[in-house]
């Protein structure tokens, strides 16, 4: 049976140098190694958004919100969606969107109704640079 590491277990292994911070390239560093190819400029900007310390950086606290989103989800919309989806209830509302819309510095208006995930990723991935 395999062993079950703790959160703070698997924190350690990102924040290798102990300092209670998780920077974007010691968590690309690691992702890569685990064969996980999210590129460092995706890593920063979900970062970013999903952080309250305002640098690339994730502290302890919420590093396991993160990891569980970077690691189950697939494309940037889908993980900018479970950023967004803050109550988790599965659709994003007005108040979600705002949240989301000034931290990316979108001037995108609410589309007036609750999205579900399609329409959410439909809505806002024609304002995403590919
Ligand atoms: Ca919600």
């Amino acid at each position: 049976m395999a062993e079950e590491m703790t959160l703070e277990q698997i924190y350690a292994l990102y924040d290798r140098d102990g300092d209670g911070l998780v920077t974007a390239e010691q968590l690309h560093e690691k992702l890569t190694q685990e064969g996980f190819e999210v590129p460092l400029s995706t890593l920063k900007a979900i970062i970013l958004l999903a952080t309250k310390t305002g640098e690339f950086k994730i502290l302890k606290s919420e590093f396991r919100k993160f990891i569980l989103i970077i690691l189950e989800t697939e494309n940037f919309e889908d993980i900018l969606y479970r950023i967004a989806d803050l109550d988790g209830n599965g659709v994003i509302d007005e108040y979600e969107f705002g949240i989301l819309r000034d931290k990316m510095g979108w001037s995108l208006q609410f589309p007036g109704k609750e999205m579900t995930r399609e329409q959410f990723i439909k809505y806002v991935g024609q304002y995403l640079e590919k």
